[in-house]
């Protein structure tokens, strides 16, 4: 009996025959140059990696510790090894961002500059493999096969960002590095955090530490109406009641982030905004408003005396304080004050600003927000950074070395860009991933105006009335998401995807080379990477594509 049932045994292991799977070529952002070629590779247990040095070495280590979940196995990379099957080779004569990619049926070439280039390739290797790649199981039947393709590739813009708003919800240190990794695989590179609003300070300053005593914490609204998205209009917390929602980030956290981020070549732009949107500060430190208080930290609705006191000299204290450290931990070049919605109405009747603006000459409370702003600049100059604010900063005279955001369309970043300053451009109607995006039914969000699908992959981020010099100072653009309906991450996910995808596209495929019906096509696959990956998306936005 035993050789019958070895014979068995042996024709049941033969029917688990590993089955060659081919991934597409259809990769997001489309590449700058792309021609398929005949065969294909295949990466298994036995292919070797080389690379010229330690940056590349992570950057291969990362991509195939990712890869492992799917495939099961990590393989040998090792420092300038000629007869591996996927070389790096340092090609100093690219752009910054570029790379170049050849894969034939004998294995893979990868040519580039910077450890950037290098990661985008891999992130391209990524896509060209099977969408299991994404998968969260191991693939245990898979044969990995890549389509034998010459790519050139590179970035139309140097800026191509994603904000998320942790303010009106917090969400984790898990939950943001998810975005860091969502933003990573289209080659996204600029994440602006919303740390501060209103809503809750989410940032530890160790100076203040009533900030995220006080200012991180508002009533769980949650809890009262669990069934409600869209939480605007709350009564606001009474004297005695006690604030258990909300949450921060310790100063360790925000380095784990920033080494996270530059790990996948995502420099992090934090946001304190002021002097509006502040309610969490003057919560916690009455002394920078322009009333005693009290306040507390909002729960949603209309928002008025929310706002620093400019009239005072502890106010920039305090800015110079908390700015220090928030640039402190964070490396790159950027530090965005806000500088939105500033309500004036306190500001109209309190002695200090009446003062303040007497013996400073400034005409009306436009003016005397533009002195604010700029004060605020110097001190941000002062550490080696540049200052963001958005397109309000304009009103009263723009601060004289800012970059603008422009957000109330494109009027505000055209008139910067003329007048010489830099802009990001993240017009709400294109860019905001808060705006409905297709059927009413489906939609956890404010609801108060619609951003399509179409609407944003078709945007033209240099508007035609810039001239060819002017245009230069556009730096690119950047997708938003505000959050003050949204509270968990599957919301998050819903209303980011897929305009992320269009705002990749549109940051990184030259104008000439965008293409909306190829795009689309495009996008079939990508849904199958977030189905692998579990996170959710909005179809709606797919079905209101015409
Ligand atoms: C305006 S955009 C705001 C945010 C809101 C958003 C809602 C901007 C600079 N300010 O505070 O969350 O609209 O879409």
């Amino acid at each position: 009996l035993t050789p019958y049932l070895l014979c068995f045994l042996l024709a049941l292991t033969s029917c688990d025959k590993k089955e060659l799977k081919i991934g597409e070529t259809a990769i997001i952002p489309l590449p700058a140059e792309l021609i398929e070629g005949d065969g294909h590779f295949i990466i298994n247990d036995k292919t070797t990696v080389s690379v010229n040095n330690q940056e590349q070495q992570t950057i291969a280590t990362n991509f195939f510790k990712k890869f492992e979940t799917a495939s099961g196995w990590i393989p040998e990379i090792s420092i300038n090894n000629e007869q591996a099957d996927i070389i790096f080779y340092t090609e100093k004569s690219l752009n910054p961002e570029a790379y170049e990619l050849v894969v034939n049926t004998g294995g893979i070439h990868i040519k580039s500059a910077s450890g950037a280039g290098f990661f985008y390739a891999m992130e391209t290797i990524g896509q060209l493999l099977p969408t299991t790649f994404y998968s969260k199981e191991k693939q245990t039947n898979t044969i990995w096969g890549i389509p034998a393709v010459t790519i050139k590739d590179e970035p139309a813009f140097k800026w191509r960002g994603y904000m998320l708003d942790v303010s009106r919800h917090f969400f984790t240190k898990e939950e943001v590095k998810d975005a860091i990794d969502f933003m990573a695989e289209v080659k996204l590179n600029r994440f602006h955090w919303h740390l501060s609003d209103d809503n809750g300070w989410r940032i530890e300053i160790k100076k203040y530490p009533k900030l995220t005593e006080i200012g991180a914490w508002r009533v769980n609204q949650n809890d009262k109406d669990e069934n409600t998205s869209n939480w605007w209009g709350r009564p606001t917390q009474q004297p005695g009641e006690k604030a258990t929602y909300g949450g921060f980030y310790t100063q360790d956290d925000i380095k784990e982030i920033v080494a996270y981020a530059k790990a996948r070549y995502i420099e992090i732009i934090p946001e304190i905004d002021m002097p509006g949107h502040s309610l969490a500060a003057i919560a916690s430190y009455p002394e920078i408003s322009c009333s005693t208080g009290p306040f507390y930290v909002g729960t949603g609705g209309v928002v008025r005396n929310n706002t620093y006191c400019p009239g005072k000299e502890v106010t920039f204290e305090f800015v110079e304080n908390v700015l220090g450290e928030v640039m402190d931990l964070f490396p790159f070049d950027y530090m965005h004050i806000g500088g939105d919605e500033c309500n004036k109405e306190a500001w109209e009747v309190d002695l200090d600003c009446q003062l303040r603006m007497k013996e400073e000459n400034l005409a009306d409370t436009h003016e005397l927000q533009s002195y604010f702003v700029k004060r605020v600049e110097k001190i941000v100059n002062t550490h080696g950074k540049n200052m963001i604010g958005w397109d309000e900063i304009l009103e009263g005279g723009l601060a004289p070395n800012a970059t603008v955001m422009s957000w109330r369309g494109e009027k505000g970043g055209i008139a910067a860009a003329r007048q010489g300053h830099d802009v990001i451009m993240t017009p709400s109607r294109y860019c905001y991933f808060d705006l409905k995006q297709g059927d009413d039914d489906l939609e956890p969000n404010l609801g108060y105006a619609y951003s399509f699908l179409k609407d944003t992959y078709n945007y033209k981020i240099i508007s035609d009335s810039l001239t060819t010099e002017q245009g230069k100072h556009v730096l690119g653009l950047q997708g938003n998401l505000w959050t003050e309906s949204l509270r968990n991450w599957s919301q998050i996910t819903y209303m980011t995807f897929p305009r992320l995808y269009a705002v990749a596209e549109n940051g990184w495929t030259s104008q000439a080379d965008k293409n909306w019906d190829g795009f689309t096509n495009r996008l079939l696959n990508q849904f199958k990477r977030l189905d692998q990956k579990g996170e959710r998306y909005a179809t709606s936005a797919y079905n209101a594509r015409i």
